[in-house]
């Protein structure tokens, strides 16, 4: 019967590695059970993540065992069974050098990379697209100034996703940008503070009402990856995912003409203003 049950368990692991396989090994967002980072797609997550994995991961170690090794052996060493009269010494003058001077170092050592990668974030290289994103309760606006294009980007509710979708990440219009190019994104907000947030690319700015901020990204690979508004902005927080689908030059060029057609700058203000005066027109 344990051994039925047993082997009943296996082939429904198995059925469900087969069914989730494609879709959780392609696909760019966050997977059970995953520990560390989502795979890089831009250089600058690949330098973040080598300063995570190579820098900081060992130094923590290091430092960890080291104490805990300074613990143990003060435990067994100055135990009261072994050493019956306490020592009454208060100051070395040597060792509280070393203790001030070693993590000085520690601090600079680590310093001089994270400098590196928080610069190489900070300085944006001539762009080939710009996109600007504005955070809105409970969405994410986007805009390709350069090409007259404006649109709203909404997550899919459950009911409507179709397979293979991925739950609170898919939106009805996402971002297309061409791969290998640099991306320029300015994010604001229209309300309150968001964040616009795609860690396959290593970004993180604030959408700030009143101010925009600036980051960038060179997506190295061709696939849909998928972030979230990251900074708490009310009780839909979770529910505005960030959808940037990277293609090939021409599939993007491609994608900008029906754009045009579709999210023309001009007739989407013009039906936002449309609801304005209907608005004040009812009331
Ligand atoms: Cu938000």
């Amino acid at each position: 019967m344990v051994y039925k049950n047993l082997m009943r368990l296996k082939g429904l692991i198995l059925l469900k590695l087969v069914i989730l396989m494609p879709s959780s090994l392609f696909a760019e967002q966050p997977k059970d059970w995953q520990l560390g980072f989502q795979k890089s797609a831009s250089e600058v997550m690949y330098d973040i993540v080598w300063f995570h994995d190579f820098m900081l991961l060992p130094i923590i170690t290091a430092i960890t065992a080291f104490v805990l090794f300074l613990v143990i052996y003060a435990c067994v060493r100055f135990r009261a069974s072994r050493n019956p009269i306490a020592s009454k010494t208060s100051h070395n003058t040597f060792i509280e050098v070393i203790w001030t001077l070693v993590p000085c170092l520690i601090l600079i050592v680590m310093a001089v990379p994270s400098f590196k990668v928080l610069y190489s974030q900070d300085r944006i290289p001539p762009a080939d697209v710009t996109i600007k994103a504005v955070g809105y309760q409970w969405y994410w606006g986007y805009e390709y100034p350069d090409e007259n294009i404006i649109f709203d980007s909404y997550m899919i509710d459950d009911k409507d996703l179709l397979p293979g979708q991925p739950r609170l990440l898919t939106v009805d219009n996402e971002i297309v940008v061409p791969v290998n190019k640099v991306v320029k994104v300015l994010i604001t907000a229209n309300d309150v503070l968001h964040a616009w947030a795609l860690p396959s690319f290593g970004v993180k700015r604030d959408a700030v009402p009143g101010r925009i901020n600036e980051t960038w990204f060179k997506a190295d690979r061709t696939g849909t990856f998928y972030g979230q508004c990251s900074e708490l902005c009310g009780i839909k927080h979770a529910f505005m995912p960030i959808t940037v689908k990277v293609v090939d030059q021409n599939e993007y060029e491609k994608w900008l003409g029906e754009a045009k057609k579709k999210f023309a700058k001009n007739k989407k203000e013009s039906e936002k203003l449309f609801k304005v005066v209907k608005f004040f027109g009812d009331n």
